[in-house]
């Protein structure tokens, strides 16, 4: 007994020494998708000026940190996620002058900026590959994975955005098959050969010399592979929905070597952050990546909880019971915990991969979307982890569900309707999927006001913007102090206002409740009760202590009721509420 006090004190005093204390642990960080926040030129793609012109609307937000997705020279296969040239911007984009002047008036305004490292892959555009699959000696041969077809068929492997589902394309150039985890306009780079990698850790060099404060670096885990390319089947991985990637495809036996090289050679000289993609990273490889005394990286995020609700191998289609509150309370508790002595937690329900938060994990319907947006985000900003938070979430932005597929601008969704086509599958069950869980759903245009395409462009969008943009937009929502947006910018000051929401113990209450997600916050002498109503209809949570008397932080509703009864609350639809313990 006496062991465990003295270990939980332990953690509460380590955990805010100097020591510990890091900008990245206690910022905000606002996702950016370039491509659709804001059209400088009317070409109907937003692009690098109009974030220029919107700094004033992100400083006003209060966040610490922009993540933009990738903005530079690409074809757009995968929107920007198949770069043919690291040292330059998306011409769409603008130029490496507008870059400048961006990253300027993010650091002018005290923002930082992170940028989206995609090196487990390029495009096939890429003056590498080009080289690459010209000849077999050619000296960039080794930049890529090659399987000779006099060898046979190459063992399956997997290709996320192939309508044939395969992971390599033959190559008739040089009777060679390449290796491509994702479509075949990204093959997948070698981090085997020592050249490519020192290639890697330039390029970072080059944006980091010019002051960016990071990187998000996207599906690291994928970067080292068993190049042996062992047999696995189909159902290999079909019976290891999360963790089969990991195991057959991914994690190679020198993956930590490599990350501990980006670290020392790279990212250990500036002071800068680092997130890893956690794809198919679960509890017991976690440490490996973001313990601090293994010199690797600074913090991950996982997908367990985001998988959360899927019926496995159909298309990410949702369960028709929704999701656990019970295992989605788990899933986080989990995670918290795992990071509780060691590494660092991220928190996100959104990003350009995930239809959007409040139509997955909350309510969209027009009774509940701006409650259980708040609810979310209240969530969000009060768990002991970094906050990713996906823009256009903070104005409560809801899935598009596109009812055809020629709406769609995905690869991933284009090519899975047609694998569903050719395998005689269920197209309107597929469609109907598409419209909770596909990623255009949180790609659609940013909305700043009711004027023609929301103020995002006067020429034709990339893609359809949502029409509820005539009532859910930046104008309308800078007027009404009620709107999800100012009730964003408040819970990012409370945040913001105690140490005890970035470094307190949480601790979960109440853990059998299926609708209520309530947990304290704890920091020395300061505690807050968080409670999150999941759910759609009144509900009772048991606290297990007095909570009469405490002070009210925030409420998601605005006349500020919260029923409390000693140790018992009883909480609103979707209400949401921060309660200081006196
Ligand atoms: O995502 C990697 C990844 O795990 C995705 O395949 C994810 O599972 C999928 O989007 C779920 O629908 C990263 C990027 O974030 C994504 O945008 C890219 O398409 C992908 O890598 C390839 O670069
Ligand atoms: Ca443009």
């Amino acid at each position: 007994m006496c062991c465990v006090l003295a270990n939980s004190s332990y953690a509460q005093t380590q955990a805010v020494t100097n020591n510990n204390r890091k900008w990245w642990k206690e910022a905000v960080v606002y996702q950016i998708y370039p491509r659709s926040f804001k059209d400088s030129n009317n070409d109907g793609i937003g692009d690098l000026k109009g974030i220029i012109s919107k700094l004033d609307y992100i400083k006003s937000l209060g966040v610490d940190v922009i993540w933009l997705n990738p903005m530079y020279g690409s074809p757009n296969a995968d929107n920007g996620y198949d770069i043919s040239d690291y040292r330059s911007v998306m011409k769409e984009f603008g130029t490496m002058d507008d870059f400048d002047a961006l990253l300027k008036g993010l650091h002018e305004r005290g923002i930082k900026l992170v940028l989206d490292l995609v090196v487990n892959h390029t495009s096939d555009e890429h003056e590498w590959f080009k080289q690459s699959r010209s000849s077999r000696t050619n000296p960039y041969r080794d930049y890529y994975h090659w399987w000779p077809a006099e060898k046979g068929k190459p063992p399956f492997r997997p290709g996320a955005f192939e309508v044939d589902g395969s992971g390599w394309r033959y190559d008739s150039l040089t009777n060679a098959y390449y290796l491509h985890y994702f479509s075949y306009k990204q093959p997948d780079l070698n981090w085997e050969n020592p050249k490519v990698r020192q290639e890697v850790y330039s390029l970072m060099r080059f944006w980091l010399d010019k002051g960016v404060d990071g990187f998000r670096m996207d599906v690291i885990p994928f970067i080292a592979k068993d190049i042996n390319f062992p047999v696995i089947t189909k159902k290999d991985l079909d019976e290891n929905y999360n963790g089969g990637w990991d195991q057959y495809m991914a994690s190679g036996p020198h993956l930590h070597d490599y990350l501990k090289e980006v670290n020392a050679q790279v990212l250990s000289k500036y002071n800068v952050m680092s997130v890893a993609e956690g794809a198919g990273v679960t509890a017991a490889t976690a440490h490996k990546f973001v313990d601090a005394d293994r010199h690797e990286l600074n913090m991950l995020y996982h997908f367990e909880g985001v998988n959360l609700g899927y019926i496995p191998n159909r298309f990410k289609k949702m369960d028709p019971h929704g999701y656990s509150l019970i295992k989605f309370k788990q899933i986080y508790s989990k995670w918290d915990s795992i990071f509780e002595y060691k590494g660092w937690g991220t928190i996100y329900l959104g990003n350009h991969d995930q239809p959007r938060m409040v139509t997955r994990w909350g309510n969209d319907v027009p009774e509940y979307r701006e409650l259980s947006s708040k609810m979310l985000t209240t969530f969000l900003m009060t768990m002991r982890a970094t906050p990713y938070y996906y823009f256009g979430d903070e104005l409560g932005m809801s899935n598009i569900k596109f009812d055809k597929i020629e709406d769609y601008r995905d690869i991933e969704s284009i090519n899975m309707y047609k694998q569903v086509k050719n395998n005689g599958g269920d197209l309107n069950e597929f469609i109907e999927a598409q419209k909770i869980s596909a990623r255009d759903n949180s790609r659609t245009p940013f909305q700043w006001n009711s004027s023609e395409n929301a103020g995002f462009t006067t020429g034709t969008p990339w893609i359809k913007v949502n029409p509820n943009y005539i009532s859910i937009n930046v104008e309308a929502e800078e007027k009404d102090s009620n709107s999800v947006l100012n009730y964003f910018k408040r819970i990012v000051k409370l945040r913001k206002s105690d140490l005890a929401f970035v470094y307190g113990r949480y601790d979960l209450i109440d853990k059998a409740n299926p609708d209520v997600y309530a947990y304290t916050r704890t920091l020395n002498h300061d505690k807050y009760l968080v409670l999150l109503n999941f759910h759609q209809h009144i509900s009772i949570t048991n606290i297990g202590f007095n909570v009469k008397g405490s002070k009210q932080m925030i409420n998601n509703y605005s006349d500020g009721s919260l029923i409390i009864n000693g140790k018992q609350v009883t909480l609103k639809p979707y209400q949401a509420a921060v309660l200081k313990i006196q």
